[in-house]
């Protein structure tokens, strides 16, 4: 990277997400020259702090990013879908964490220890598109299995915790955990049901085929990341009432044999990958203890006796950091290093 120094955005700079990002620039020692923090009219008037020094929050306009060089966006779909081409136009890459540019043809979809080659092709469009939060911890332990076996089909079922949908979501889970506690009545905003104490099989939006979008995330953005169409993937995803951390629930069907010992002596030198896996001595991921990692933490590995080559493991990772923030500073990390 060498003395090269960048000017960084954070759109969406005080939200769950962008937060971490701010975090994670400085903790992974980003060659940042001069940070700009972009957010709604609402939160003009605050400031964060990065590296000691308290920053201002401006409003996020089309003019924001003159002279910005990587802008982090985590303000939504409806601002990345709007403000992602103005800013790309201005000459500043784009490294989007929305669902509203993944599936574009044009816009690369990256999680740096799998396809870190498809960053090149932010030139198409000016915008790398970060994948939804458990689609990338599922393909960070699979890759290495897929590239060695030949992944036929996942099944995976998911448990995903409340920040994933934003700081709102966090104040729900705590307000009706303590309401409930209390014998208080319970309010619902964020989600249609309570979440407290309860799980609700419904993330994003329903479509017509009777799946939800998160869903449907999991199917299209896993072939897109491994490069392979022919891969079968069913996802059930599940709100469940954790703050951090998502856990999934994964089986695998492999073209070739896999023997468990196999399985987790790749998955233990695999990049971004901890294996935790001693369920006699209670050894096995979790979300509390993925909250604040950077790592995807896997365990439970053993054969699916169903069928001749099936493996089930259970995965759990940081929806924020890993799921979103870090790697997105990881993706910026690959650009700068190899392409600005
Ligand atoms: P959040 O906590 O609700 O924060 C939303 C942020 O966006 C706030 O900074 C908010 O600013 C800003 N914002 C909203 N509308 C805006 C507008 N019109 N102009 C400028 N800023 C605007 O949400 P979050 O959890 O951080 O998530 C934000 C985004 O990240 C969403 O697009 C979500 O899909 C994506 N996300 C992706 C993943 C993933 O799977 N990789 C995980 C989580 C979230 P104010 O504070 O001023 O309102
Ligand atoms: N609705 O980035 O609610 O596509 O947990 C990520 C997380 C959308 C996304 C959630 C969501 C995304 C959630």
């Amino acid at each position: 990277m060498g003395a090269k120094q960048f000017n960084v955005a954070v759109a969406g700079a005080t939200g769950a997400v962008g937060n971490q990002m701010i975090a994670c620039l400085e903790e992974m020692n980003f060659p940042v020259k001069s940070l700009r923090l972009l957010a709604s009219a609402r939160s003009v008037g605050r400031q964060l702090r990065f590296r000691g020094d308290m920053v201002p929050v401006e409003e996020m306009t089309e003019g924001s990013f003159a002279g910005t060089d990587i802008a982090l966006f985590s303000a939504g779909g409806a601002a990345s879908q709007r403000f992602a081409p103005a800013a790309a136009k201005t000459g500043c890459v784009v490294i989007d964490n929305s669902s509203a540019w993944r599936m574009d043809p044009q816009v690369p979809l990256v999680v740096p220890e799998v396809n870190p080659h498809a960053v090149a092709d932010y030139r198409r469009k000016g915008i790398i598109a970060n994948p939804n939060c458990s689609t990338i911890q599922m393909v960070v332990a699979l890759n290495p299995i897929h590239r060695r076996f030949g992944i036929r089909r996942i099944v995976v079922s998911t448990y995903q915790s409340v920040s994933g949908t934003g700081k709102k979501a966090i104040e729900e889970l705590f307000n009706q955990t303590r309401a409930m506690i209390n014998f208080l009545d319970v309010e619902t905003r964020v989600y249609p049901h309570r979440i407290a104490f309860n799980c609700l099989p419904h993330i994003d939006a329903f479509l017509e085929n009777g799946y939800t979008k998160e869903e449907m995330k999991m199917v299209n953005e896993t072939r897109k990341i491994l490069e392979d169409d022919s891969i079968g993937v069913t996802a059930t995803t599940v709100r469940v009432p954790v703050f951090f951390g998502h856990s999934e629930a994964v089986n695998i069907e492999t073209r070739e044999h896999a023997a468990v010992e196999e399985v987790r002596a790749l998955l233990s030198v695999a990049p971004g990958v901890k294996v935790v896996d001693d369920p006699q001595a209670h050894r096995y991921p979790l979300p509390i203890d993925a909250a604040g990692q950077d790592l995807t933490f896997v365990g439970r590995i053993r054969q699916d006796e169903s069928i001749p080559n099936g493996i089930n493991l259970w995965i759990a990772a940081d929806n924020i950091r890993k799921g979103a923030a870090t790697n997105a500073v990881q993706i910026a990390q690959v650009l700068a290093e190899r392409y600005l």
